[in-house]
């Protein structure tokens, strides 16, 4: 018999649990998402996105930028947090309200209430573009999650464990999505194949992916 509340509650949002410290909760960055268009045009126009070079001499296929008191950069000599724009030489543009606002709100349902995000990395893939498998590790305290928002086109997104070569889960990451990677998650190996091609009906031919980290 169940519950008359299980009938008439609609269940919204729908949250799933990925691994142990990794939440997906579906469509949680809907209500943001003018506030987070708009945000990044204006981002933007001060830290253009661009094609950074990784220390191996690869130019990478998404092009990024940052907002906070500091960004995530590569170039020949590796990869760091930085507080300047090294196209700009100025501080990268102020992280946005309602960015925190959602970041923090985010990580507080999937456990994680203490979260203050220092740094948001922006990636722009356009079709074709792809993130190889990697871990992140350039943040000074691994006890902090990461929250990612997805926009625009969907992407596959490949889940793997602690090791290189661990069995790889693949998630669907669809306009609006948010994930929250922390604890014994927050290490895993993780990667997106080439975005296919598509158009978005408000954010057109691409797909946007904000990462909110405490990287100091
Ligand atoms: C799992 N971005 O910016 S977001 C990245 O869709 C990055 O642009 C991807 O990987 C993207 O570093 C994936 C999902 C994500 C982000 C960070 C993680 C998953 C993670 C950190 C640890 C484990
Ligand atoms: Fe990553």
């Amino acid at each position: 018999m169940s519950d008359l509340f299980d009938l008439i509650i609609p269940p919204n949002p729908p949250r799933e649990v990925m691994a142990d410290g990794a939440m997906l909760l579906r469509g949680a960055a809907l209500p943001y998402e003018t506030d987070i268009l708009t945000a990044i045009q204006t981002i933007a126009t001060r830290s253009p996105f661009r094609h950074m070079v990784t220390p191996g001499g690869y130019v990478m296929s998404v092009a990024m930028t940052n907002c906070g008191a500091a960004g995530w950069v590569t170039d020949r000599t590796g990869y760091r947090y930085d507080a300047l724009d090294p196209e700009s030489g100025q501080p990268w543009p102020v992280m946005p309200a309602s960015f925190l606002d959602l970041a923090v709100s985010a990580a507080t349902e999937a456990g994680y209430p203490d979260f203050m995000p220092d740094a948001c990395l922006i990636n722009r893939y356009e079709p074709g573009a792809r993130l190889s498998l990697h871990q992140d590790k350039n943040e000074r305290d691994f006890a902090n999650p990461i929250v990612s928002v997805s926009l625009g086109l969907p992407a596959t997104f490949q889940f793997g464990g602690l090791k290189r070569n661990d069995p790889v889960r693949k998630f669907a990451l669809r306009h609006g999505d948010v994930a929250v990677w922390g604890g014994p998650s927050r290490l895993r190996y993780h990667g997106v194949p080439k975005l296919k091609d598509g158009e978005h009906g408000t954010v057109g031919r691409m797909r946007l992916n904000l990462t909110f980290r405490g990287a100091l």
